[in-house]
């Protein structure tokens, strides 16, 4: 049986750090950091990824405001938004959740953030620096991939690593990542994607496999090899007679893969909240390096 990552308690340890910061920050009479969150239309999983967001800032002692436009928001609009909150002094860091609506061109959006105010790490000059090994944020959910495989001292020196999907906010900077010249890191790393033929034979292969590809129990345990390490980043909801209606699936099949992995992330309470706690982590940063140099 393999050992289970626990996202959700590492996530719980960093918001402890993290709230007595805040707090040493609030004793010192500063004012505390203030996340914005811009959430668009009414996609549930949305609503509830934002929501939680926001309760996590009640938790560590950020401010946080949620400003949200309906599905029909106009480009324009949503640009004038982004523009208020980079000029206002009070806003430490803001993001806007993704997907966006199909009128509205993702790239001009991500574009008009302020680098400095883009703790989502999503900006392409954020993305470059990443890619360069400089000092910058790193996008949430890979981050919070590195901080788990840091606090179960994961070794990943030397590793192969197969990452399933090449996505901006999660495959691809994961492979640089990976690759990067630092712990974690510095493992040898395959990007995988829906035009590679015969996945299995790259999983099989690796001593760390990360799916990130939204295709419900897709990972199955002869897919794997003996004493792998499983990061599960999907998260699929499928409609069931539950009182929510719903329940959350990864890409991994858990069952299966947990007989023959070293160790594995569940999901709910595997990434997904590390990505959340790894957000608070980035607004830190960002509060820090305004307030305290202006
Ligand atoms: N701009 N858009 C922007 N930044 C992000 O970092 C995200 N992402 C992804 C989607 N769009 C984004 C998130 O926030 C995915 N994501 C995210 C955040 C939190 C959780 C999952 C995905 C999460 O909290 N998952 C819980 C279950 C939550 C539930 O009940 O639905 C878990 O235990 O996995």
């Amino acid at each position: 049986m393999a050992q289970i990552l626990d996202g959700l308690k590492i996530s719980k340890e960093i918001k402890t750090e993290i709230r007595y910061d805040v707090e040493k920050i609030v004793e010192g009479k500063r004012r505390p950091p203030h996340l914005v969150a811009i959430l668009v239309g009414q996609n549930g999983a949305s609503i509830a990824y934002v929501n939680n967001k926001i309760k996590d800032c009640r938790e560590v002692g950020f401010k946080s405001s949620l400003v949200k436009f309906p599905s029909t928001v106009s480009e324009a609009e949503l640009l004038e938004k982004i523009n208020e909150l980079n000029l206002s002094k009070d806003v430490d860091g803001f993001i806007v959740q993704l997907p966006l609506p199909p009128q509205i061109d993702q790239e001009k959006i991500i574009m008009a953030i302020d680098p400095r105010k883009d703790v989502d790490g999503f900006h392409p000059e954020n993305f470059g620096k990443m890619a360069l090994e400089m000092d910058t944020f790193l996008p949430a959910t890979p981050f919070g991939i590195l901080t788990l495989l840091e606090r179960y001292q994961i070794d990943t020196k030397g590793k192969h690593c197969v990452i399933i999907g090449r996505s901006r906010i999660v495959g691809k900077p994961m492979s640089i990542l990976m690759g990067r010249k630092d712990f974690p890191g510095n493992s040898t790393v395959t990007l995988t994607h829906s035009y590679t033929p015969h996945i299995e034979e790259f999983t099989k292969n690796a001593d760390i496999v990360i799916t990130a590809l939204g295709d419900p129990n897709f990972l199955k345990g002869d897919m794997i090899k003996q004493g792998a390490i499983v990061i599960d980043v999907g998260i699929t909801r499928i409609e069931d007679q539950s009182d929510k209606g719903y329940k959350l699936v990864g890409d991994v099949d858990f069952e299966s893969c947990k007989e023959i992995a070293g160790a594995i992330t569940p999901v709910p309470g595997g990434v997904g909240p590390m990505t959340r706690a790894m957000l608070m982590k980035n607004t830190l940063l960002a509060y820090k390096t305004s307030v305290y140099n202006d």
